[in-house]
């Protein structure tokens, strides 16, 4: 019924016919009989943009008449992958195209390949946020994404010969994007630089305001793409910011000679929006990024605050209009900005002003790992922004008299809580920063955001009182995560609950109606069919894109994610050479009984994290070694995929029999890779931490297999290591075993790896050495169970069931009421 409404919507083949090659005659300027893949996909993406523009207006018209009370979610990343497959699915307009475009000699699934991923996100981060939108939209609610647009997204990741990860620019936008629209008209400046000066009282006294002059000032351009809901006409909004010079060039430079000089001022102008930074966790202190962070809220702001000013409200009610959700430390400026708003250009006094924006602001953290937090030097925002380190200031003055007025006389406590870290150079710390300046923080998992309160805001939690301090699970849209990545599956479900995927899709939870079907023999063969074509379709995929032939007989273990020590990639390599070394050791009878597994990673290293790239080149090279081994190879064989992707996880996580999720316990904050696997029948082999902690709760223990020391535990190991270290030779052989024969030369290079065999030798800050033996014997369950195939398949229904939890729409609900008061917005 949703559909009768989008009168001017193509729903039939003729009428998509039309469009389609309408489009290749007016806007690509080509005949429909000589075209080739690239231009049907462009085509048909034009063509379906022309529908989600009908959805997309109606809705923004509708937000504005009824100016209803709207979220903003500020993130640096939306890792969005591809938009035409999605879109289609949404819009329930799959079936039709795909006739449509046969009829025309296509095959849809060869268009599809030929989109590009926007890759506008380094990992999990901007995955949740791509998520959120799908699911805002899905939900009807009014909520829209701020972001910037990167000419350059994550880089391409290339594999040399030696196994060396190469970064190539990903130029995402050489081929035109039909997803965004330009709007040349919206447009803000943003200032840099400059000089911030106090505006005095008539008795010459300083007040609360400033006024802040010269510097540079930059141009922010918006482009907006649409974001559609899953069966519904509610089109939301994603407003990404280029920038631009203010003028093409500097004239006064220019009449003085200074050609290059203006051009170099008009570049530096354009340097802010063209990269990604792609070091998640460091790399703070970079001008150009907290120029950017700048340039993004400062724009983003001012283009909430115009929207609210069209309503016509008084100021004092912004946050009864407006909630804006920090998507990490990254738009923390928005705090000081939203304050330099109120106070120089509203004039409100500063009371007035923190009560808003202290109304206003909500805060996500997603890790907690230290050296993760932001941290800005002071000179750097002095001299970029030196009007909001003055705000900065004064907000942690009136901060530590109040805390000194709680706490009197506990000077050790305002220095531990003070927005200023003493040192050389000082630093601000944006994460207290976004905590004192927003209504609600949370974590993104049960135990996380328990780790927040205990550790990083422990402080903070005394004295602002545990009410403020809450937890919101991340989740995944089932949309692209099963429906999308798992056509068969989905169908499956739909012919087997006799339930519509428009329904069950938006109401995950129906999934537990699956359960009672583990018993069904028929059923499983079913389940398990789909699993073995998934593997397959993975298979051919690897064949077509490296030339490489797969074992699809064989268990499917995959760990796909960023490369970092605290993840343990190198756990799961080490404990590959294990099995290796185990297998080499074995005679023809005892290999006869081995489950063959092959192992496939993939993700990307920051590039200057030396440790994780080593640990990819240990991968690529114990991969040439064991794949060639002809005692082995059909028993155990490896796989690195290069340049990991949003598309790349769509084939591999439907493929997988068990994936791993195996971080030193407290360290991934939630991890959303586990629910996607889950959801899809695999399952998961992980420690107690992050979001496998609340699978495991609803899958049920039997269903999971968990290994590894508690988060508890972690401290106590890491002073032991660190005050009375044991030879790794006495406290785990196994494993020291494996390491000598790195050391050895077993895999080539036998010194390369050296720095990354001693991370584990010598401090051993992950505690390899403290999980080793649990996480072998782990490995060994996962094969005693994959020999019971009839229980494995039941495990994997089981689990797939119980993912209703899981569903981003149960996530952005709970942000919805608990947090910002949206209420969902009906299209007609
Ligand atoms: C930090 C930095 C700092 C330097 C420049 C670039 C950059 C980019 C991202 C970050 C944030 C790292 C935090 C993060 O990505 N956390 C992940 O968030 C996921 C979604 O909540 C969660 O599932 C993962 O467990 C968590 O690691």
């Amino acid at each position: 019924a949703w559909k009768d409404n989008m009168r001017d919507v193509d729903k039939d083949v003729p009428a998509i016919t039309k469009s389609f090659v309408s489009h290749v005659q007016t806007s690509l300027a080509r005949q429909p009989y000589n075209l080739d893949t690239l231009g049907a996909y462009q085509a048909a993406a034009l063509s379906v943009r022309d529908n989600l523009l009908v959805n997309w207006n109606e809705t923004a018209l509708q937000y504005t008449r009824r100016a209803p009370k709207r979220a903003y979610y500020l993130s640096l990343e939306f890792l969005m992958g591809r938009t035409l497959d999605n879109a289609l699915l949404n819009l329930d307009l799959k079936q039709p195209y795909a006739q449509a475009t046969q009829k025309l000699g296509f095959n849809i699934e060869d268009i599809l390949e030929k989109e590009r991923d926007a890759a506008l996100g380094n990992g999990g981060l901007g995955r949740l946020a791509a998520c959120y939108l799908d699911s805002s939209a899905s939900q009807e609610l009014p909520v829209w994404g701020y972001g910037l647009r990167y000419k350059y997204g994550i880089f391409q990741q290339l594999i040399s010969p030696e196994g060396n990860q190469l970064e190539a620019p990903d130029p995402w936008l050489d081929n035109q994007n039909p997803w965004e629209l330009p709007r040349l008209d919206v447009a803000y400046e943003v200032r840099f630089y400059g000089n911030a000066e106090r505006v005095r009282d008539e008795n010459g006294n300083t007040t609360d305001r400033a006024q802040w002059t010269g510097g540079q000032e930059v141009l922010a351009v918006a482009y907006d793409v649409m974001i559609p809901g899953s069966y519904t006409r509610t089109t939301n909004n994603l407003r990404l910011w280029e920038s631009k010079p203010k003028r093409g060039f500097d004239l006064n430079s220019f009449n003085a000679g200074n050609y290059e000089g203006a051009v170099e001022s008009s570049n530096s102008a354009a340097a802010i929006t063209s990269v990604l930074y792609p070091n998640d966790s460091t790399g703070f202190g970079k001008e150009l990024r907290l120029k950017q962070q700048y340039f993004w809220t400062a724009a983003s702001l001012a283009d909430i605050l115009r929207r609210f000013k069209n309503i016509g409200k008084p100021i004092q009610e912004f946050p009864d209009y407006v909630a804006v959700q920090l998507n990490d430390t990254h738009p923390t400026l928005a705090i000081p900005e939203l304050m330099r708003i109120l106070l120089d250009d509203e004039e409100l006094p500063w009371d007035a002003a923190w009560q808003i924006v202290t109304n206003t602001f909500f805060y996500t953290n997603h890790t907690v790992l230290p050296e993760a937090l932001e941290k800005w030097p002071v000179p750097l925002m002095e001299h970029l922004l030196p009007r909001h380190m003055q705000i900065i200031y004064d907000i942690n003055l009136f901060f530590l008299q109040s805390v000194e007025k709680k706490f009197p006389g506990d000077r050790d406590r305002l220095g531990r809580m003070s927005l200023i870290e003493e040192g050389f150079p000082k630093q601000v710390r944006m994460a207290f920063l976004a905590c004192i300046g927003s209504r609600k923080v949370n974590g993104v998992a049960e135990l996380h955001s328990e780790l927040v309160k205990t550790t990083i805001l422990k402080d903070f939690v005394e004295f602002e009182g545990v009410s403020k301090f809450g937890n919101v699970t991340n989740g995944i849209t089932p949309r692209r995560w099963l429906d999308q990545c798992n056509p068969e599956l989905s169908a499956l479900i739909s012919s087997t609950l006799k339930v519509d995927k428009s329904v069950w899709l938006k109401d995950l939870y129906q999934l537990e109606k699956l359960l009672p079907y583990a018993e069904d023999a028929a059923f499983r063969e079913k389940w398990a069919a789909i699993k073995q074509r998934n593997k397959e379709r993975l298979a051919h995929h690897v064949e077509t894109t490296l030339g490489l032939t797969i074992n699809t007989h064989a268990m499917f273990d995959v760990q796909i994610k960023r490369l970092h020590e605290y993840k343990r990639q190198t756990l799961n390599i080490l404990g590959v050479i294990h099995r290796y070394l185990t297998l080499k050791n074995m005679s023809k009878e005892e290999r006869e009984k081995v489950n063959p597994r092959v192992v496939f990673f993939a993700g990307k290293a920051a590039p200057a994290y030396y440790i994780a790239k080593l640990t990819i080149r240990l991968i690529v090279n114990v991969a040439r070694i064991i794949n060639a081994d002809a005692d082995t190879k059909d028993l155990l064989s490896l796989y690195f995929l290069p340049d990991y992707s949003v598309s790349l996880a769509e084939v591999l996580i439907p493929a997988s029999d068990i994936s791993q999720h195996i971080s030193t316990a407290g360290t991934e904050a939630s991890g959303t890779s586990n629910m996607k696997f889950c959801l899809n029948g695999g399952l998961l082999l992980g420690t107690v931490d992050g979001a496998n902690i609340e699978i495991a709760e609803e899958v049920g223990e039997s269903n999971v297999f968990f290994f590894g020391h508690l988060t508890p535990a972690v401290e106590d190991l890491r002073y032991q290591h660190t005050y009375h270290p044991v030879p790794i030779e006495e406290k785990c052989p196994a494993l020291a075993h494996v390491l000598n024969q790195v050391s050895a030369g077993l895999f080539g290079d036998a010194e390369v790896y050296e720095p990354l065999l001693n991370t584990i030798r010598q401090g051993d800050h992950y505690l390899l050495s403290d999980d080793f033996d649990s996480y072998i014997a782990a490995l060994a369950m996962v094969d005693e169970a994959y020999l019971d195939r009839t229980e494995w398949v039941k495990k994997s229904i089981r689990t797939s069931a119980k993912m209703g939890k899981f569903s981003s729409d149960r996530a952005i609900n709970e942000y919805a009421e608990s947090y910002w008061n949206i209420e969902a917005q009906h299209i007609s």
